[in-house]
């Protein structure tokens, strides 16, 4: 299989986690294509969107995005599966990765908004943006006693999402207010999975 990625996407990154997870970084070739470079030819190929994460599978079909690839590794490998097939139980994860998607997505959108240039840059889209950040920040937080040591495509979102807050924003803490989610993240952040993909430019 062939990831096209990036060392510093958080969508990237919950495909790598995955991958981890279910034992299968070993079978998959990685091949860093940036959208934002001449690298983009590449992935424009393979996904008509344009963006990272994409997987080229074995047979030659190319999946995206994250949500889609990390349910065909979940499929393969070995270990307990990350999605779960019972209800409510998958219905809750999905939620969770809908969630922690969400926030990633108001993120990036912010961050690219602020890199635009003067005259071009709207304040109110990034305050909107900002505001949508913290709303699922704090819907994180009133699910976050509820959040597992084993992992799920749930949790694996959330970490990827509050490490790339960390990441993009660490001058703008989310931990005050938010104890049960900080120190569920503190513990979460532990696994090897997460140890060995922390993200970087
Ligand atoms: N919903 C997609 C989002 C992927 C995404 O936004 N990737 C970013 C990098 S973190 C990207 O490639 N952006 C390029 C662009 O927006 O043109 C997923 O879950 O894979």
């Amino acid at each position: 299989m062939k990831l096209y990625y990036t060392t510093n996407s958080p969508f990237a990154r919950k495909v790598l986690m995955v991958a981890a997870e279910r034992g299968l970084t070993g079978n998959i070739e990685l091949i860093v294509s940036s959208p934002w470079t001449a690298e983009a030819n590449i992935l424009t190929r393979v996904n008509p969107a344009g963006k990272v994460p994409a997987l080229t599978m074995d047979d030659g079909l190319t999946l995206f995005d994250s949500p889609v690839i990390c349910e065909y590794l979940d499929s393969l490998g070995h270990g307990p599966k990350l999605f779960p097939t019972t209800n409510p139980e998958r219905w809750l994860t999905l939620k969770r990765q809908a969630l922690g998607d969400a926030l990633l997505d108001a993120m990036i959108a912010r961050r690219l908004e602020s890199r635009r240039s003067n005259g071009e840059r709207s304040e109110a889209w990034m305050d909107r943006q900002k505001a949508s950040v913290n709303r699922c920040l704090d819907a994180m937080e009133a699910d976050a006693r509820d959040l597992g040591e084993t992992p799920t495509i749930g949790e694996i979102t959330y970490l990827c999402a509050l490490a790339h807050l960390d990441f993009r924003f660490a001058e703008e803490d989310w931990r005050p207010g938010r104890t049960e989610l900080a120190s569920w993240y503190s513990a979460f952040s532990k696994r090897h999975s997460a140890k060995t993909t922390l993200p970087h430019d």
